[in-house]
């Protein structure tokens, strides 16, 4: 949904900085990736399964808070690197017709240099919840994770916001066909599924929460990978097409409070860092937690950590619980580690709302299948 740390607000004994936290790259491994390795990627997956799918296709994670991997658009091809988001349903990278200094630092499509372009032309505006960006669609041969899927319609984006801190180029919307879809647009998972280039009509997604790994995460489109969970097996039907949407029946707060008790909805979203819900029932997590808001986040003590309830989101089948280690999302700064809430509040208004969407912080301890055929299944992430 692409509401990540763009900036994060900290406060210094009373005074109050704003201030972009830089997390050093080398703590993270290799952040702009060449042809060469994606290639080498491509490569490996032929070798390691013989035939298209199960494709693997690698994430790298930013400080938990981003996670992208590589594709290629076009022939000869052209390297982006993307968010992949289950949370939209359009394919976007930058244009070699934006000038912008946002721009800049980028890679940008240029059509001029594809053989497989064809020209889609109208004019497009995709809105996240924290501003849009513009740009004109245009279709071409798009390879995710060595699948090659052809004709693949996408925003080349000339307008993007000024301020952002994105590692990647651009946005991988892994969502369905649906009310959400751009235009009609059909999604890159559903041309993979059209196209016949799934051997099983899923896709499956691990994030690492260590950031010290170096492996950020994985998303296997047309497969699972059991090297990455375990225990047992959550399957919940779609409670709405257009997200991957499902129900809940409570949210507990160990010991302290029961939300959400007549039902509510939820959706897996892994473009979003943190999870977001109701303001009032965000607000009563954040007094259990003590958390204090600063600006767009919470800041809880790191030394109670330990002693902070933990949250459990009941289905019909089992309730999934985060730890406080799994809710809470730590960076280091300047060798001073900030604590902040994993929770943040957002009322999406109807008819999508109100709505629990669970990001990174949730998938990276749940481990994913997002099937077309209409269901989501959790496992215990490794
Ligand atoms: C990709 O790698 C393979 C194997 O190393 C090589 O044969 C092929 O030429 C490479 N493709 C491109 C476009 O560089
Ligand atoms: C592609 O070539 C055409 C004709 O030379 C030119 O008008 C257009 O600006 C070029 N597009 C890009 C992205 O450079
Ligand atoms: C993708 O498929 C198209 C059409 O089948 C083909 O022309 C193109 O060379 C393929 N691209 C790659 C990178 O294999
Ligand atoms: C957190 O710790 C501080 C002292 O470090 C204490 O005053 C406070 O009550 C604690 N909050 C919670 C919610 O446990
Ligand atoms: C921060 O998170 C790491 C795991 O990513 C954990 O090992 C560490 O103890 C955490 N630090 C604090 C202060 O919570
Ligand atoms: C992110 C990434 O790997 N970008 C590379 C794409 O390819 C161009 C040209 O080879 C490189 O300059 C970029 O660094």
């Amino acid at each position: 949904m692409y509401c990540q740390y763009f900036l994060i607000f900290i406060v210094l004994t009373g005074i109050v900085l704003c201030e972009i936290v830089r997390v050093p790259l080398n703590r993270i491994h290799a952040n702009g990736r060449t042809f060469e390795d994606v290639n080498s990627t491509i490569q490996r997956n032929k070798f390691k399964y013989g035939l298209q799918t199960p494709a693997p296709e690698d994430l790298t994670n930013y400080v938990n808070a981003q996670y992208y991997g590589s594709i290629l658009i076009g022939n000869p091809p052209q390297n982006f690197t993307v968010q992949f988001d289950t949370g939209s349903s359009i394919l976007w990278v930058p244009s070699k017709f934006c000038h912008d200094q946002a721009c800049s630092g980028f890679n940008k499509y240029d059509s001029n240099k594809s053989t497989t372009y064809k020209k889609q032309g109208s004019f497009i505006a995709i809105q996240y919840e924290k501003g849009f960006v513009s740009g004109f669609l245009s279709s071409d041969d798009v390879m995710v994770a060595g699948l090659n899927i052809t004709d693949q319609v996408f925003a080349e984006i000339v307008n993007i916001p000024q301020i952002t801190s994105a590692k990647y180029d651009g946005i991988l919307g892994l969502g369905l066909l649906g009310s959400h879809s751009v235009d009609g647009v059909l999604p890159v998972f559903e041309n993979m599924f059209r196209q016949n280039l799934l051997d099983d009509s899923l896709f499956s997604v691990y994030l690492n929460r260590d950031q010290e790994s170096q492996i950020g995460g994985e998303i296997i489109f047309g497969g699972t990978d059991k090297k990455y969970y375990t225990g047992p097996r959550t399957t919940l039907f779609l409670s709405k097409r257009d997200y991957w949407q499902f129900s809940l029946k409570s949210i507990l707060v160990e010991n302290v409070l029961v939300l959400c008790e007549e039902g509510c909805e939820a959706i897996a979203d892994t473009g979003t860092s943190l999870i977001t819900g109701p303001s009032k029932d965000v607000e009563a997590i954040h007094k259990a937690i003590g958390a204090i808001p600063n600006g767009d986040i919470s800041l809880v003590n790191c030394d109670n950590i330990s002693k902070m309830p933990k949250i459990g989101f009941q289905t019909v089948k089992r309730t999934l619980y985060l730890e406080p280690e799994d809710y809470i999302l730590n960076i280091t700064y300047n060798g001073q580690t900030l604590c902040i809430s994993g929770f943040q509040p957002v009322d999406v208004p109807p008819p999508d709302g109100p709505l629990w969407v669970l990001g990174d912080n949730f998938l990276g301890k749940y481990y994913t299948i997002f099937d077309w055929a209409g269901t989501i299944t959790f496992y215990d992430a490794i």
